[in-house]
Order: C-alpha cells, then structure tokens, then sequence
C-alpha cells in the first residue's frame, strides 16, 4: 500500500513540477524577475520535506521553541545570539550531525531527530531586527513554507510590528499558520487566558475563521515539566496533522496553493497592463477625434 501512495505522489510531484516550469516561462515572458525566483525556489523545494517556518519578533522565543520540540541533548538552535551575526538556518534529517553553510544568510544543520523525517524547521532571525535585511530575508523564506508557526511573548502578544508581518504572510500568501504564546511560565494562568483569546480574536478580524492557538513554555519543556509545558497538545497536533504519514501530500498541496498564488499575482499584474492600454487607446481615440475635426486650415498653418 504504501509503495502505491509512493508512486502516486511521486507521479503528482512530476505534474506539479510542469507545471511550475509554465508559470515560470510566464514570469519570463512578462519579465518579472522577482516572481521568477521565486517560482525557481518553488520547484527546488518540491523534494523537500514539509517546512515549517518559524517567525516572530526578536526575543519572541522562537529558537527556544524549536529546541524544546526537537528534544535533543545540546540546542541546535542558539538562543539570544546577537542580532548582527544571525541567520537564517534551515534544520533538516540527517543520520549524523553536520552543519553546512549556503550562504552568509543561510546555514543548514543536519540533526539524527526522527520527527525531522518528516518535517524540515526553519529558524527566522526576526521581524523587527535593527537590521532591515534580516526582515527581507526572512520574508523571502515565506513563499516555501508549508506552515507558518508564528511565535509571541505570551506577555505581549499585541505589537504592531508582527501583526504586520501576519497581513503580509497571509494576505500575499495565503499561508496555513499556527499561533503559538511562548514562554508562557512568565505570566499567571488567567493572564495567559486573557492574551490567548486576544490572539484568537485578532486573528478572526482578520479573516481566519479558526485560528489555531497553543501556550507553550519551552522552559519547562527542557526542565521536563511536560505535564505543564504545552507542548503536549502541540506535539498531538502535529503529529494528527502533518506527521504520521500525510506530509508528502500535505507538501504537494501547499506547493499547488503557492503556485495558484503566484498566478493570481501574474493575473493582476496583467489585469493592471489590461487597464492601463485600455485607457490609453480611449486617450489617442480622443486626440484622433479633435486632431481631425478641426479646420484645415489651422491644421496647415
Ligand atoms: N522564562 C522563559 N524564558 C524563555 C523561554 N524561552 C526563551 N526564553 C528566553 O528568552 C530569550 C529569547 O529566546 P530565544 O529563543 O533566543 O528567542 P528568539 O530571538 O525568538 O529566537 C532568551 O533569553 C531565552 O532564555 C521560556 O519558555 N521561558
Ligand atoms: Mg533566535
């Protein structure tokens, strides 16, 4: 059974890579280069596993978070580093631990991690680093992500700042995204209820009709506290949702949204052109009609 789900998603994956290589002869055509590296990127992570990607604000917690869900004896990730020498670092399967680095922004760590069979995780720098580039790079990991955890202060799940950056995650890219209020042992039980629904609540304002929340505390997590953690209930999400199986065609799904994305994009692009040529015709129309109503002679003269 499981070699027939094999070579029908091997079969799909060949489809949507096609695909993929007409849209990109449509970014192409059109000349825009943006969408067309974009689109590059798309088919190269099409063997990818499925990729979470993490973001939130500086400090947010995130690479404490994804220590505590990878459960290994040293961090991978490094907590606190300063803002100017971080990175953009990709953590995939690896029977040995290794690191590679691809280029100044981007680092791959290869981890022994079974979950990582399935799964690949991206660690962000952060939103609202000093460092402008950080928020560019960060941006451009988006169009290949499979879902988006996005990560608050549990104290303060309410800046400006990563509200922003959510518009442009799911209004630009429609991606799936979990919320997730870390570093949750820093505040009371009702205070945490309080921010948990105010995370819900904007979230639905904003068009997601069931936000996905969970508190967590990575903390406790390594403190093995995993009663009280959080992680529990995540790890249970994960595993019913994306892992135990369903991940290659969770992978092809997203990746087809992505590209349907991509093509509504070219679409308002042209529609934009469409409009524009309209009107300048309805513009020369109008000139013809006054050039050649008027006399002769003052045409002549
Ligand atoms: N009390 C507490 N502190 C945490 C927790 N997670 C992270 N921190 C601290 O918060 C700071 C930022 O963590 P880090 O994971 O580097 O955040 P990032 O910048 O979002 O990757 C560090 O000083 C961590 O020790 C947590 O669950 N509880
Ligand atoms: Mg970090």
């Amino acid at each position: 059974m499981k070699g027939v789900i094999d070579d029908k998603v091997r079969e799909l994956r060949e489809l949507i890579a096609t695909a993929i290589d007409r849209l990109h002869d449509l970014t192409e055509t059109i000349g825009h280069s943006g969408l067309s590296a974009t689109i590059i990127d798309l088919k190269d992570r099409i063997e990818e596993p499925f990729m979470f990607v993490i973001v939130g604000e500086v400090k947010a917690g995130k690479s404490s978070f994804i220590n505590a869900l990878l459960e290994t004896e040293t961090d991978i990730c490094k907590v606190a580093p300063s803002p100017m020498t971080d990175t953009i670092q990709q953590i995939l399967y690896g029977e040995t631990a290794r690191e590679e680095i691809i280029n100044p922004y981007l680092k791959r760590l290869f981890q022994p991690v079974e979950i990582l069979k399935e799964i690949a995780i991206v660690d962000t720098p952060g939103t609202n680093t000093i460092i402008s580039h950080h928020q560019e790079i960060t941006e451009r990991f988006i169009p290949g992500a499979d879902l988006i955890v996005f990560i608050f202060e549990a104290k303060n799940p309410y800046r400006q700042s990563s509200w922003e950056f959510f518009d442009f995650i799911h209004e630009d890219w429609r991606k799936k995204i979990i919320f997730i209020l870390q570093q949750k042992d820093l505040l009371p039980e009702n205070d945490l209820a309080i921010n948990m629904e105010g995370v819900q609540k904007q979230a639905k304002e904003k068009g997601i009709a069931n936000p996905i929340v969970f508190a967590v505390s990575a903390k406790q997590e390594q403190e093995g506290l995993i009663q009280q953690s959080g992680y529990l209930p995540l790890r249970s999400y994960i595993h019913e949702k994306v892992t135990g199986g369903k991940a290659p065609v969770l992978k092809l799904e997203s990746t087809v949204g992505t590209a349907l994305s991509i093509a509504y994009k070219i679409k308002d692009g042209i529609d934009i052109r469409q409009k524009q040529y309209e009107t300048d015709i309805v513009f020369r129309e109008d000139i013809r009609a006054r050039l050649t109503s008027r006399p002769p002679s003052l045409m002549t003269r």
